[in-house]
C-alpha cells in the first residue's frame, strides 16, 4: 500500500523516467530504434524495478496514468532528436494489457502525436502476445483505431503464449518480438537455433518484421543475422539507458 501511494506521487514528482534500449538493423549493423523501458528511482529506496511496479501499476487505473506519461515524454524526447540531431529513429513503447480498455488512449497517443509533431510511422507500440490473445473483440477495435492513427503494432515475448498461425494474420501487425527465452542457448543448441528459425519464417510468411529481444553474445548476434532475423536487442547490443547518456 505504501508503495502504490509511492508510486501514485512518483508520476507526478520526476521520479519516473524512461531508459531507452536500443534497436539494431542486422543488415546494417545500425541503430533504427529504440526501446522504452521506464524506470523509477524512488527518493529512499532507489532503483525499483518495472518487475516490480509496473504489475502493482496494472493492479488498478494507475498504469493508465502512468502509460499516458510514457507516451508524453517519450514521444517528445524523440521529436526533439529528431529535430535537434537529425536522428530518425523509430520509438517503441509497451502498453500494458488494461491500457487497451482505457477509452482515453486512442486520445492520448493521437495527442502526443499531434503535440510533438513526432511521425506517427515512427511510432511502434507493443502489446505482448498473452495480452494480444485474450477476448480480442473489444482490444482489435482498439488496435484498429491505433493503426488507423498511422502507428505500427508489435507482438511482444512472442512465444510465451499460445497463438495461431491464424489469430497473427487477423491481427494485422507489423512486427513480432522473440521473446528472450527463445534466444538464450540457440549458439549452442540446434533444437533451439530450429526454433527460431521456424518462428523467423512464420513470421515472414505474414509480412511481419522480425526482433529477437534479449541477445547478449557475438555468436548468438551472428547465427541471427545468418537466419535471416530483422533487428535485435539484447545487452549484447545496448542496455537501456537515460537519452542523455546513449545519444552522447
Ligand atoms: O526494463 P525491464 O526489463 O526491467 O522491464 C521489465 C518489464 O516491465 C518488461 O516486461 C517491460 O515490458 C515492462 N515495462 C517497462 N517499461 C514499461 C512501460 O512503460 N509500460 C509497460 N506497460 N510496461 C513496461
Ligand atoms: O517484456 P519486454 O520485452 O518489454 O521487456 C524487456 C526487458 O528485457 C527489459 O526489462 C530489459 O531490461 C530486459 N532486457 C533487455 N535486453 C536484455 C538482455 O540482453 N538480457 C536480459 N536478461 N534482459 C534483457
Ligand atoms: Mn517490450
Ligand atoms: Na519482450
Amino acid at each position: 500500500l505504501r508503495m502504490e501511494q509511492d508510486l501514485r506521487d512518483a508520476v507526478h514528482s520526476g521520479q519516473l523516467w524512461p531508459a531507452y534500449q536500443p534497436v539494431v538493423d542486422l543488415r546494417t549493423g545500425e541503430m533504427v530504434g529504440v526501446e522504452a523501458l521506464l524506470r523509477w528511482t524512488h527518493p529512499k529506496h532507489g532503483a525499483i524495478s518495472p518487475a516490480e511496479f509496473i504489475p502493482l501499476a496494472e493492479e488498478s487505473e494507475l498504469i493508465n496514468v502512468l502509460g499516458k506519461y510514457v507516451l508524453r515524454d517519450t514521444t517528445r524526447e524523440l521529436a526533439a532528436l529528431r529535430t535537434g540531431r537529425g536522428l530518425d529513429l523509430s520509438l517503441k513503447v509497451n502498453l500494458s494489457v488494461r491500457q487497451l480498455d482505457d477509452p482515453h488512449l486512442v486520445p492520448a497517443v493521437r495527442d502526443a502525436l499531434a503535440t510533438t509533431g513526432l511521425p506517427p510511422g515512427s511510432l511502434t507500440l507493443e502489446v505482448t502476445e498473452s495480452a494480444l490473445m485474450r477476448d480480442t473483440s473489444a482490444a482489435a477495435e482498439v488496435l484498429s483505431a491505433l493503426r488507423s492513427l498511422g502507428v505500427l503494432l508489435a507482438i511482444d515475448d512472442f512465444g510465451t503464449g499460445y497463438s495461431s498461425l491464424a489469430q497473427l494474420r487477423r491481427l494485422t501487425l507489423d512486427t513480432l518480438k522473440i521473446d528472450r527465452s527463445f534466444i538464450t542457448g540457440i549458439a549452442e543448441s540446434r533444437d533451439a537455433a530450429a526454433i527460431v528459425t521456424s518462428i523467423i519464417a512464420m513470421a515472414h510468411a505474414v509480412d511481419l518484421t522480425v526482433v529477437a529481444e534479449g541477445v547478449e553474445t557475438a555468436e548468438e548476434l551472428a547465427l541471427l543475422r545468418e537466419l535471416g532475423c530483422d533487428q535485435a536487442q539484447g545487452y549484447h547490443l545496448g542496455r537501456p539507458l537515460a537519452a542523455a547518456e546513449l545519444f552522447q
